[in-house]
């Protein structure tokens, strides 16, 4: 059974009901041809809506509306679904943030970003009361994901659902990443949701927005943001996975497609080290790592088409849970995935008890540290960078210990160690 859900695609609303069906194993696809103001003030639209408003899911026994709503029907289709968690308890802090992201999370945003672009008039005073409320908001939701990955539990819930889609709306219309950075561990939850394989298949790929959207001179509203959501994701899905379109706020017009430009790392001069050749023996070496893995990594080594960088992470006080720091990690490394072709990394989460400490090792292309990495992977501010000076012994050892998981690590016993290869 397909179940036909009335939006236009990317509609921060209709998104929720999506990725909560991709959970669940629901069927659920867009209505062919949806004309936001035309198809959803028909007859037969308002007698499923009478406020004529999108989503509005059709099921065989009636009507849905209310995005919520929507997403907990298609969450209730699969018998104990793990989305509403294993407890009464899980399903009372589900509701609970689901309600906290849908009252203190998305009309604040709203009362911000609707009347920067003109839909309704923009008076300073209410605005100044919406970011406050917001960002009050933002520190309660902070201070939890300081010690919990996800809402509730261990897992994504349709808490998180919610809570993503309506923070999604925050980080591509108006909060950049100045306004984000205030709330560190938010920031870490966005990035790591958007980019689990279930969101990214519906909402594609997720960009900040790069400024806040200027108060529009013109009282004729700005055209309501379709065209600045991930349009027609789910149908891309199909064809080719993740294939974002966020745009700008106020850009209405598709732009024509452009070449896609070549990386600069792929117009530096050849390098005599292969990149998957190291990566291969990294990955094949199962015994004498030293003398075999370590060796030859020095062989091939090219320090004019390569450079090592340490990386020491700047926040190591607030690593107080183990299995959260381990996945901050994990989440980083999925967010290197950009950098494949050109980077190989060691991550050490180093210590027996809290807060532990979080170091790595970094091969790159080039000299520097690329920049579309810096710019591409907001993880990498995090974490303070060092070129290796491979003229020193005592560095190039440390290089050789990150390599190998030695342990003990500077003295530490290592709680975990992760590759990025
Ligand atoms: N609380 C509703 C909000 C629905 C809503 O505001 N939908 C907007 C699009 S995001 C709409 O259809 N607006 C058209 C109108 O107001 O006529 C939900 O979560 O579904």
């Amino acid at each position: 059974m397909v179940l036909v859900l009335h939006s236009g695609s990317g509609n921060k609303n209709a998104l929720k009901g999506l990725i909560a069906a991709e959970y669940s194993g629901v069927q659920v696809e867009l209505v062919k041809n949806f004309e936001m103001g035309v198809s959803n003030k028909t007859p037969e639209f308002l007698k499923m809506n009478p406020l004529g408003k999108i989503p509005v899911l059709e099921t065989p026994d009636g009507p849905v509306f209310e995005s919520n709503a929507i997403a907990r029907y298609i969450t209730r289709l699969k018998a104990d679904n793990p989305l509403y968690g294993s407890s009464l308890i899980d399903y009372g802090q589900i509701e609970q943030w689901i309600d906290f992201a849908s009252t203190e999370i998305d009309p604040n945003l709203a009362r911000w970003f609707y009347p920067r672009v003109g839909f309704y008039p923009h008076v300073p005073q209410a605005e100044e009361f919406a970011v406050a409320s917001l960002k009050r908001a933002l520190v309660a939701l902070n201070t939890h994901l300081a010690t919990n990955t996800y809402l509730v539990g261990h897992a994504v819930t349709l808490a998180d659902i919610i809570m993503t889609c309506n923070l999604y709306m925050g980080f591509v219309q108006i909060m950049t990443k100045s306004f984000t950075s205030e709330f560190p561990h938010v920031e870490r939850y966005f990035w790591t949701l958007v980019n689990q394989p279930y969101f990214r298949k519906v909402m594609g790929e997720v960009k900040q927005v790069e400024s806040v959207p200027a108060v529009q001179s013109s009282r004729k509203p700005a055209q309501h943001k379709e065209s600045s959501k991930p349009k027609e994701a789910k149908k891309e899905v199909k064809k080719e996975p993740a294939k974002p379109k966020v745009v700008e706020a106020a850009e209405e017009e598709e732009e024509a497609p452009k070449p896609k430009a070549k990386n600069p790392l792929d117009l530096l001069p050849p390098s005599k080290m292969i990149l998957d050749e190291w990566k291969r023996l990294y990955s094949n070496t199962k015994t004498n790592f030293r003398e075999v893995a370590i060796k030859g990594f020095w062989d091939m080594y090219d320090p004019e088409g390569y450079s090592l960088w340490f990386c020491d992470y700047k926040y190591n006080d607030e690593n107080t849970v183990s299995f959260v720091t381990m996945n901050k990690v994990g989440g980083f490394l999925q967010r290197m995935d950009l950098a494949r072709k050109y980077a190989f990394g060691k991550m050490l989460v180093i210590g027996s008890e809290p807060p532990f400490k979080v170091k790595g090792l970094w091969l790159f292309r080039g000299k520097e540290v690329p920049k579309f990495v810096i710019d591409e992977c907001y993880d990498m501010e995090l974490y303070e960078w060092t070129k290796v000076d491979i003229s020193d012994e005592a560095q190039k050892e440390r290089v050789n210990a990150m390599i190998e998981d030695q342990e003990p690590f500077e003295g530490e016993a290592l709680l975990d160690a992760k590759c990025f290869k």
